[in-house]
């Protein structure tokens, strides 16, 4: 049997605060023209279809109709990533069904609920699959969550292990494969940096010798495709496309594999385009010049050297790569102390005076349509959401969707 591994579309990622769909477009097109190509009998997306909570309609209604596409051609299975919407995926599952789509949100496979995907060679492959589970809202997943008590490694180690036991209860291993599909983070595996650094972390690092000992392993979480480490075959996709700089430079891939029973694993990463590539120029304008072509269409940031302040510079950079998306340009005049002016995302660690010189700020130019307080109060809570790593929550939302009649009427 062949099953084809993808993941970590990131679907409405930005860099720089500049749309990535082109990039998305064209590596999804050729997902779907390997696809057609290979006819496999099963496609995993480990997850993290979309980037956040808040991407427009117009980017997952690409995500659906590439889902759509691939569906026609083999069943797919989605299995939900920490940046995926787990609700969404709850709704996607009832309507994807219909079309050979499975949106997997809560483990699979403990109780003899596998997915069972018939192949054209006569075998059947068996799939259970572990989304991403959040240490603070993973609590309903498990048995007892009064024994929820942080040990994240043990925890999904024990998922696994009644993961492994489900998949290989009765299983005939003349005509029967097994499949598990995860979206975690193994220990031992090399990250790219743009990665969501809180699930990334030692918290959430899990032991590979956990992993169960399945004919393959689809893993998603880790943005440079590689193999897992540990003993099982399988692999990190990785994204299709370079999400940030983290990541530049990396040849993307998605995975063929190849199964059939009492024979070892045969995974073959297939290379992708990968959109456009990501640059970091360094050097004068004289190199720039020199170097516009192989820039191409690239998203760049330029360091220019210059030899006195050039106040054009920037309007220069842009005319020289004109094909180009250029993201930043940093001058560093000779002889100057050189450092950067633009706060780069990650570099800010302390929120605390940068709170108050907002405070100074609002102070210098007054607030208009709302009092001082309340404007800080946001402020505070959008810093605290980024230092986090979270979405920002602000108590007055609840307005909007709690049930105020009875406040109403009292008024
Ligand atoms: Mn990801």
């Amino acid at each position: 049997m062949q099953v084809l591994h993808t993941s970590d579309w990131h679907a409405g990622r930005t860099t720089y605060n500049r749309s990535r769909a082109i990039d998305l477009d064209d590596a999804l097109t050729e997902i779907i023209s390997i696809a057609r190509d290979v006819r496999p009998d099963a496609i995993i997306n480990s997850g993290d279809l979309i980037d956040h909570s808040k991407v427009s309609h117009t980017e997952i209604e690409r995500v659906v109709d590439a889902l759509a596409e691939l569906g026609a051609i083999a069943p797919t299975i989605v299995v939900a990533g920490n940046h995926d919407n787990f609700s969404q995926m709850r709704y996607l599952d009832r309507l994807g069904r219909v079309n050979r789509l499975y949106f997997v949100n809560k483990p699979v496979g403990i109780s003899g609920d596998h997915l069972v995907i018939p192949g054209r060679d006569g075998n059947t492959l068996r799939v259970g699959a572990l989304p991403f589970v959040s240490a603070e809202r993973g609590v309903d997943i498990f048995d007892d969550p009064r024994q929820w008590a942080g040990d994240y490694r043990a925890r999904i180690a024990d998922l696994q292990a009644r993961i492994t036991a489900g998949l290989t209860a009765t299983l005939d291993p003349t005509r029967e494969l097994t499949v598990f599909a995860a979206h975690l983070h193994v220990t031992g595996a090399g990250l790219s940096g743009s990665e969501r650094a809180r699930h990334c972390s030692d918290d959430y690092a899990c032991d590979p010798a956990a992993i169960p000992p399945v004919d393959y392993a689809a893993f998603g979480h880790i943005h440079d495709p590689q193999d897992l480490p540990g003993a099982v075959p399988g692999r990190y996709a990785g994204s299709p496309i370079p999400l940030d700089f983290g990541e530049a430079g990396q040849q993307k891939s998605i995975t063929l594999v190849t199964l059939e029973p009492g024979k070892p694993t045969r995974c073959e990463p297939i290379a992708l385009r990968g959109g456009r590539s990501l640059i970091r120029f360094d050097g004068s304008l004289t190199d720039l010049q020199s170097q516009a072509a192989l820039i191409g269409d690239a998203l760049c940031l330029a360091t220019v050297h210059t030899d006195t302040h050039d106040p054009a510079l920037s309007q220069r950079v842009h005319e020289i790569l004109e094909r180009a998306t250029v993201l930043d340009v940093q001058q560093r005049v000779a002889g100057t102390r050189g450092g950067s002016l633009v706060v780069e995302p990650g570099t800010v660690t302390a929120q605390r005076p940068l709170l108050d010189s907002f405070s100074t700020y609002l102070q210098q130019i007054d607030t208009r349509t709302a009092p001082a307080d309340q404007v800080m109060a946001l402020m505070a809570e959008f810093l605290a959401a980024d230092h986090e790593d979270r979405d920002p929550c602000f108590a007055v939302e609840t307005l909007l969707t709690d049930d105020h009649t009875t406040e109403a009427a009292a008024t």
